[in-house]
């Protein structure tokens, strides 16, 4: 629930906010009525026949209330049904005038008004957030020359390379409809079989096997355009983009273990994160980049620019950070604003424009057509948190809910009865103009053979890695394909993985317990037309002149920040105050959040005889929940947590998580407890994170910072036999 203080803490200082205030309803300090205004004088019982007898059909107020009820539900979303969503801020850094006119990117420091939404893909509204796979990251700026909505995801590729095959993308990797299983996952076999079979999509696949498939946090991920759009200029001229979200505390993931523990301890991990950031006044932010290409050098690639399986390394154009998006407000009702929220791809502003990528093209189609069916008609613009900033006036007219009411006779145009309004607006007057492309061509169904190459990004992601990072992959996929049953498909999968790396293959195909397939790969029997010639589809090798790119590992990611950091305090009673309270002050400046976890909840009582209160019992809480842990002094205590299993469960599996640690005076008594504490008897494990004090020191608090701002310490050696 959001604090009174949170609230206060949170800024509604954009019109779209002011305008969103009409439409809040609060009924603090009101009477309960029916929709009609009526006051209710009993919301106990039904009117019936006596006390004992037959409800009566004239109860208007019960048939009110529970045919209300009935409707409650709408469609979820076909994909990213789960999500969270936030209202905030995007200010501009410098006028990028000289590349588009759209308006909300003219003039350094202007402010436009966002809301954003998160979410995964495959699971249904009610699955879990740390589901492994892409996440959505759907932005809509309110700007002063209407929406424009920038709907794209945490990787910066796509699994197929047109729009016609989504659908058969989305039917194999949500649950079998045979049986509706399995929920929030590709891992089984309608999934493994179609992308065995269609080898463009390995490039997206490396990324969601990579820790980028189970973020930290919805704040500490980056997002994509994807696509390449067009930016246009007042004089016309064209730029090819590729958006960036860039997170200021960094790009960060876990473990596959840990993800798997925090879907049962707390499925709404990631929606809670953006919830409490916001609440407790410490604002997501991300700054928006762009990576730009002159219209000339469109063809200078080793790829296709309209290829959505193909990212642009950094190395080759760095991205320019051209504004901040701040999120600062929470939404008041979750349905209203985050469930009701539509986005388009085709909700665009003058300056910006389409790029022929034959994914984006369809993409244009099929989102206002799922909104028609999602939100019951053709009014959705006029829901709250789908209206533009902008004002709107056109001949659109009725249709279920519809709200505006329309002045006038005249519902066309041209007109003379209305003196020809609405208008239509010139070019000066900000009127939207397509680019006008020459296409001269003719009408086929193909895709151009600069499409062919689909694995050399892929390797350029998989030897980007550093070496935990590919660990942490190879098992990725001995954990999916390990869940195929049919074991062709998974053969056939590894297959294409030695296109990739041929350690790579070998790794994983130990795993699951055969060899690579040797000779030539498998005739794949991909989406090849009736009447074409397979060889046209056949994977071209192309030799890219990037072979690595640091931006492609989360290692290289900003690192240092501990701001919204949640560290477990592990204690009892007779917990040592001299230990806990620097140790709190320190954390607390650097912007951490502390919780007190205690094998019970209410308060303890410190070795000074004073009472603190605990945040989470052991049993209400779980290492998986938390970055760091620390265990502070205190002989008492230390006595109590030796003999509680699940304490000392606590600091081992944050071990083999890799996170830091620290131990302080006295709790080092419970290193003999721990998998890490003979290790400890002969080695510093403060290069890996683990800070061990017998004596109070000022350095130790400062250490421990340090070792929380690293994130993770993914070089730890042989935690994965530690059982937890
Ligand atoms: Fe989407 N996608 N998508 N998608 N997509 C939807 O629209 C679709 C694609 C993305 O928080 C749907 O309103 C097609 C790429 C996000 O509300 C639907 C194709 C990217 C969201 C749809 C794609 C995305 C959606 C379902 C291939 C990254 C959630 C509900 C041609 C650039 C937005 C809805 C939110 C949602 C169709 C591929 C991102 C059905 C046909 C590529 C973030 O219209």
């Amino acid at each position: 629930m959001a604090t009174e203080k949170g609230k206060k803490d949170q800024k509604p200082d954009s019109k779209k906010q002011e305008e969103l205030d009409v439409h809040r309803e609060d009924g603090a300090n009101e009477f309960l009525t029916t929709n009609q205004g009526v006051r209710i004088n009993d919301n106990q019982h039904t009117l019936s026949a006596g006390d004992r007898g037959p409800s009566l059909l004239e109860d208007f107020i019960f048939r009110e209330k529970m045919t209300h009820f009935d409707h409650e539900r709408i469609p979820e979303r076909v994909v990213h049904p789960r999500g969270s969503g936030a209202h905030g801020v995007f200010e501009a850094y410098e006028s990028m005038e000289k590349y588009t006119k759209a308006s909300f990117l003219s003039k350094k420091g202007k402010k436009t008004p966002v809301f954003t939404r998160f979410s995964t893909v495959v699971g249904f509204r009610g699955s879990t957030d740390l589901a492994r796979d892409v996440r959505g990251f759907a932005v809509k700026f309110y700007t002063d020359e209407g929406n424009y909505d920038l709907v794209g995801n945490n990787m910066p590729v796509f699994f197929i390379q047109d729009a016609m095959k989504f659908p058969d993308l989305v039917h194999s990797i949500k649950p079998e409809p045979h049986n509706e299983m399995p929920q929030a996952t590709a891992a089984h076999d309608t999934f493994w079989d179609f992308a065995s079979l269609m080898p463009e999509a390995t490039h997206v696949i490396m990324w969601i096997l990579s820790g980028r498939g189970i973020p930290r946090s919805y704040r500490m991920m980056e997002g994509f355009g994807v696509h390449t759009f067009k930016w246009v200029n007042a004089k016309g001229k064209v730029t090819f983009v590729k958006y960036h979200w860039k997170p200021v505390l960094g790009t960060h993931g876990v473990l596959w273990d840990e993800a798997q523990k925090i879907s049962g301890k707390d499925p709404d991990f990631h929606r809670r994160d953006l919830w409490e950031a916001i609440d407790s006044g410490s604002f997501p932010e991300w700054e928006l980049g762009v990576q730009m290409v002159e219209e000339k050098d469109e063809h200078k690639f080793d790829f296709d620019l309209l290829d959505p399986t193909k990212l642009i390394p950094e190395e080759l154009v760095p991205v320019k950070k051209i504004g901040k998006m701040t999120l600062n407000r929470n939404p008041d009702n979750f349905f209203s604003e985050t469930e009701q929220v539509a986005f388009h791809p085709g909700h665009v502003v003058p300056g910006i424009d389409f790029s022929n990528d034959p994914l984006l093209q369809g993409r244009l189609f099929s989102y206002l057509d799922t909104q028609l069916i999602r939100l019951g008609g053709p009014n959705f613009h006029e829901i709250p948190i789908n209206r533009p900033r902008a004002p709107k006036h056109n001949n659109q007219r009725d249709g279920f809910m519809r709200q505006e009411v329309n002045k006038g006779r005249v519902s066309y145009e041209p007109n003379s009865i209305g003196g020809g309004c609405p208008f239509q607006a010139g070019m000066k007057d900000g009127g939207f103009v397509s680019h006008a492309e020459k296409v001269d061509a003719k009408k086929i169904r193909a895709r151009s053979k600069s499409f062919n190459d689909y694995f050399s990004q892929a390797s350029m992601f998989y030897h980007s890695q550093t070496a935990a990072e590919k660990k942490q992959i190879i098992s990725a996929f001995q954990f999916e394909l390990g869940k195929v049953e049919i074991e062709e498909i998974r053969k056939r999968m590894v297959g294409l993985l030695t296109q990739v790396d041929k350690d790579l293959a070998k790794q994983v195909a130990e795993g699951l317990g055969f060899e690579v397939p040797r000779g030539p790969m498998q005739p794949v029997q991909r989406g090849v037309p009736a009447d074409a010639d397979p060889k046209d589809y056949e994977p071209v090798d192309v030799k890219q002149k990037v072979k690595t790119d640091k931006a492609l590992s989360m290692d290289y990611t900003v690192k240092g920040n501990i701001s919204t950091r949640q560290v477990a305090f592990l204690c009892s009673d007779g917990v040592d105050e001299k230990s806990i309270t620097p140790m709190r002050a320190a954390l607390l400046k650097e912007g951490a959040v502390v919780k007190i976890i205690a094998p019970h909840l209410g308060t303890i009582e410190t070795s000074a005889g004073n009472r603190i209160k605990v945040d989470k019992s052991f049993s209400t809480s779980g290492s998986v929940l938390f970055d760091a842990i620390f265990v502070p002094s205190g002989e008492k205590s230390i006595m109590m947590l030796e003999k509680n299993a699940m304490a000392v469960n606590f600091i081992n599996e944050s071990y083999k998580h890799c996170k830091a640690l620290a131990i302080e005076g006295q709790a080092t008594k419970l290193l003999k407890y721990t998998y890490f504490g003979e290790l400890a008897k002969t080695n510093d494990l403060e290069e890996e994170g683990v800070i061990i004090q017998e004596n109070p020191s000022k350095k130790f608090s400062k250490k421990f910072i340090e070792a929380i701002g690293q994130h993770r310490f993914w070089n730890r050696k042989e935690t994965e036999n530690i059982p937890t």
